[in-house]
């Protein structure tokens, strides 16, 4: 059927506009490849062509949708050179038009659901909420040439395949994880990370922002934090920190992106940088020198003197003043120099601090040793019976196995970055797993979500974290959004191969893994 539709235009056009003004992109939405896959998709085998015609009409009243809509047209106009623009409040949608529209009402659709209904005429994209609407326009860049992701003008044309898409994802939670810790990343290298996800639909960034190798949030009331645990990083580099004003600039980019992002404070190991700026947080009363190599797990706080908690409560109250998202992530792994019992009384403890602040707890497996409260979670990395123990108390857990999640993970045993200690992770084995099956005792009710880690020991630079981030962060959204039963690797590799011009396209980094047949062609 699309063989001859292509077929019956490509006559078309050479009769009406010789073969220059035609294009040859797929009119069957069907085979658009989007990542992550969409719930629904019904082709209905015309074009929509974008023009210097078109418009974008957002929801009338809604300052939301408007910023959508600019969003969109800053995404598309330096590579169409079309000037798309955005007409608040005047006049009726026309030919060619692009319409974002806040119905309410549709309960399949969800918080973060959206129909995009795209005719000859008209491209619609319905949502019950502003992030409805923005996925939708992520769709609508996956329906365009890969070329319109590029940042200068390209030829057009710019035509999108008619059809309808419903969709909505599996999970409220689709996270990454970035480690600034390790190696410090400067803004400019997170925002871009965050367009990234954007695109892909994840929306929560875990920020891992203290270790034994740097401290990189400023905190007022304990300046040398960051002035003296922020001063350096593994390998001994001069590290960084953000200042407040930094930090809440990325929290509302993220946020304008519908991205939530989530602070760590690693506690109470890994924390060399925070004992190395302040005596009165050891145990012996005395600081340690500053870190710079990769061992964990030999440092811990004072657990049983106030002095901690009172860090603790000044360090979570300024990050909480920060955090528009419920959760504040308090570490807890492998703390294996702290007593048993020194261990679980700390937990309890800086959940209460937490909750005092007004957030939910989130920590690493092993805080399910502690009594966790209802709305406390569990972020499954290495051990199950931690994940279980925490479902037994009637908490809920975000499923990042090591072992299928970690993206610092080498793909194999050539690649040029990363560890290897929970194995290899090629972008098949990445991709080929289900959160709601893993741990028999842990079911899609338990789960919150899914969130992708990126240790950054063996990576300080963009282009070194990107090696190791993509492709894999595409099939972590996807496992994120899309039912598992609408996925396997076959059919997914055939849309990451088309994924590959859009990458490159957007100047992505990514692992070229030799299981993918990269269709770099426009
Ligand atoms: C572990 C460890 C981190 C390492 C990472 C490296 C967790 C939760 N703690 O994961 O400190 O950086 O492995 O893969």
């Amino acid at each position: 059927m699309k063989k001859i539709n292509t077929f019956t235009l490509a006559i078309t056009c050479i009769a009406v506009f010789g073969m220059a003004a035609c294009s040859s992109e797929p009119t069957d939405m069907t085979e658009a490849g989007i990542i992550p896959k969409p719930v629904s998709v019904t082709s209905s085998g015309e074009t929509f062509t974008l023009s210097k015609h078109t418009d974008i009409f957002p929801e009338e009243g809604s300052e939301e949708a408007a910023r959508i809509g600019q969003f969109l047209a800053d995404k598309l106009n330096p590579s169409t050179g079309l000037g798309l623009a955005v007409v608040s409040g005047r006049g009726k949608p026309g030919r060619g038009d692009i319409l974002l529209e806040l119905a309410g009402g549709d309960v399949e659709l969800g918080d973060e659901g959206y129909e995009l209904t795209v005719t000859a005429r008209l491209l619609k994209i319905t949502a019950n909420t502003p992030a409805g609407l923005f996925y939708g326009i992520q769709t609508v860049r996956q329906l365009l040439p890969a070329r319109v992701e590029m940042a200068d003008k390209q030829e057009g044309p710019w035509e999108i395949p008619t059809g309808t898409i419903r969709d909505y994802p599996v999970y409220s939670y689709r996270g990454a994880m970035r480690d600034v810790a390790r190696h410090f990343f400067g803004v400019e290298d997170i925002k871009t990370f965050i367009d990234q996800m954007a695109a892909y639909k994840m929306n929560v960034l875990h920020m891992h922002l203290s270790d034994d190798q740097g401290w990189r949030i400023e905190i007022k009331s304990w300046p040398d934090l960051a002035l003296h645990g922020g001063m350096t990083e593994v390998g001994g580099g001069e590290g960084g920190f953000y200042t407040q004003e930094q930090y809440k600039d990325i929290v509302k980019y993220a946020q304008d992106r519908y991205i939530t992002v989530i602070p760590e404070i690693d506690m109470p190991g890994h924390t060399n940088a925070a004992l190395a700026s302040y005596p009165e947080l050891n145990t012996e009363g005395k600081s340690p020198e500053l870190y710079t190599g990769i061992k964990v797990g030999f440092s811990t706080l004072n657990t049983r003197s106030e002095t901690t908690y009172k860090f603790i409560d000044d360090v979570i109250g300024e990050l909480a003043s920060m955090t528009p998202g419920a959760y504040i992530h308090i570490g807890g792994d492998e703390s294996l120099v702290t007593k048993h019992d020194d261990y679980v009384y700390f937990i309890n403890r800086v959940q209460d601090i937490v909750t005092a602040h007004g957030k939910k707890v989130l920590g690493w497996d092993e805080i399910a040793l502690a009594t966790l409260k209802p709305n406390t979670v569990a972020q499954y990395w290495a051990r199950s019976e931690n994940a279980i123990k925490c479902v037994q108390q009637g908490a809920r857990v975000l499923m990042s196995p090591a072992r299928f999640a970690y993206l610092d993970m080498k793909y194999d045993s050539v690649s040029t970055y990363g560890l290897n200690w929970a194995g290899y992770i090629e972008v098949d084995h990445g991709y080929s797993w289900d959160p709601a099956t893993l741990v028999p005792e842990i079911t899609s009710e338990n789960i919150i979500g899914i969130e992708a880690p990126l240790w950054s020991e063996t990576v300080s630079n963009l282009q070194e974290a990107e090696y190791l981030l993509f492709p894999r962060l595409l099939g972590f959204a996807e496992i994120g959004w899309t039912p598992s039963a609408m996925r396997n690797w076959d059919d997914y590799k055939v849309r990451l191969a088309g994924q590959g011009k859009r990458m490159k396209a957007m100047g992505i980094s990514f692992y070229p893994s030799t299981l993918v047949n990269w269709d770099h062609q426009e």
